[in-house]
C-alpha cells in the first residue's frame, strides 16, 4: 500500500509494524495543514492495511515543534478558518487514539506544543534523554487546539497542564517520567519503540482493537455505560477464536506463566 504523503513516510518495518515517519526534520517537524491532512489519511487506513502496531518516528533532533507557526503567520487566518483547522488535528488524533492499531511514539528533542498534543495520541511515548516536553501557547498568544486540553490534562492533570501553559514549564527525563508525559525513559526512543510495537504487534489483533479503542471510548461514558460496554466488549473479545490456542496453552501447562523478569 503506497501513500502519496509529503510530510509523511510510511513503511513496512517488518512483524507486522508500520513505522510513520514525520520528515519535516528542516522544520523540525512542525505541522502545517497539509500534514495535518496526510496524519489523517494514514492513521484513517491504517487498521485496513493489516498494520499490527506502528510506531510514530521524526527526523532530526527534535520530534515536533507543534503547530506551524510561519504558515499559521502567513495564513491570516480568520477565527472560523483556524476553527476548521482545529477540527481536523482532531480528525487525525482521534484516528490514532480510537483507531484500534497501537500506536507507540518514538520521541526525541521538542516535544511541544501541537507536538504534545500528537504524541499524547499515541497509546505509548518513549522519551530519550533529550526529549523535552512543553506547552508554549500562552507564550506566544495561543491556545492549544489539537487535543491537549483533553489528553495532556488527562496524563498529567489539569493543575500541571495550566502550570505549564501559564508558566511555559518545560518537563524531561524522569520529572517527565514521573508527571505522567512518558512511560518509558531510555537511551535509544527508536529501539525500544520498536521493540514493544514488535511485542504488541503478537497479540491478537481483535484484543489491540478492543485496548486500543474500548478504553478511550469507555473514558467517555458514565461508569454505568462504561461497565456496560465494557462487558459486551469483553463477550466478544473473550470468546474470539484466535484466543483459544492461547487458554489451551496455559491450561496443560505449555503457556507462559506471568513473572516478573
Ligand atoms: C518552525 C517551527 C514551528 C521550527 N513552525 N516553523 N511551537 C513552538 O512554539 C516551538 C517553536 N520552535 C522552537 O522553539 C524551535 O524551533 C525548536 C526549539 C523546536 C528547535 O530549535 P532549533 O534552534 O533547532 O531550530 P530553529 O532555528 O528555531 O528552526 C529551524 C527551522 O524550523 C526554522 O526554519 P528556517 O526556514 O528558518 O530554517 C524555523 O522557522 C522552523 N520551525 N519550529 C514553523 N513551530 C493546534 S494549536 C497548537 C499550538 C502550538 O503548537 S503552539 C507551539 C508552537
Amino acid at each position: 500500500m503506497t501513500f502519496d504523503t509529503e510530510f509523511l513516510e510510511v513503511s513496512d518495518a517488518g512483524e507486522g509494524v508500520t513505522e510513520v515517519r514525520l520528515v519535516r526534520g528542516s522544520k523540525r517537524n512542525a505541522l502545517n495543514a497539509q500534514a495535518v491532512e496526510e496524519l489523517v489519511e494514514v492513521f484513517s487506513r491504517l487498521p485496513r492495511i493489516g498494520a499490527r502496531a506502528a510506531v510514530l518516528t521524526a527526523e532530526g533532533d527534535h520530534f515536533c515543534a507543534g503547530l506551524d507557526l510561519v504558515e499559521h503567520h502567513a495564513e491570516e487566518r480568520s477565527a472560523a478558518d483556524f476553527m476548521h483547522l482545529c477540527l481536523r488535528w482532531h480528525e487525525a488524533f482521534n484516528k490514532m487514539e480510537y483507531g484500534g492499531v497501537p500506536v507507540i511514539a518514538a520521541l526525541q528533542g521538542a516535544v511541544v506544543g501541537g507536538g504534545l498534543e500528537l504524541a499524547s495520541a499515541a497509546h505509548i511515548r518513549v522519551a530519550d534523554r533529550t526529549t523535552y516536553f512543553a506547552l508554549p501557547e500562552g507564550q506566544r498568544g495561543l491556545f492549544t487546539g489539537g487535543g491537549a486540553t483533553i489528553r495532556v490534562a488527562d496524563l498529567v492533570g489539569k493543575g500541571r497542564m495550566i502550570d505549564m501553559m501559564l508558566t511555559g514549564r518545560v518537563y524531561k527525563g524522569e520529572e517527565a517520567m514521573a508527571v505522567g508525559l512518558c512511560q518509558y525513559l531510555v537511551e535509544d526512543s527508536r529501539a525500544k519503540a520498536f521493540d514493544l510495537a514488535r511485542a504488541a504487534a503478537q497479540n491478537p489483533p481483535l484484543s489491540n482493537f478492543a485496548i486500543c479503542s474500548a478504553i478511550s471510548h469507555m473514558q467517555n461514558m458514565s461508569a454505568l455505560d462504561a461497565a456496560y460496554a465494557e462487558a459486551v466488549v469483553a463477550g466478544i473479545v473473550n470468546t474470539q477464536p484466535a484466543s483459544r490456542d492461547r487458554l489451551k496453552a496455559f491450561a496443560d501447562k505449555s503457556g507462559p506463566r506471568i513473572r516478573p523478569d
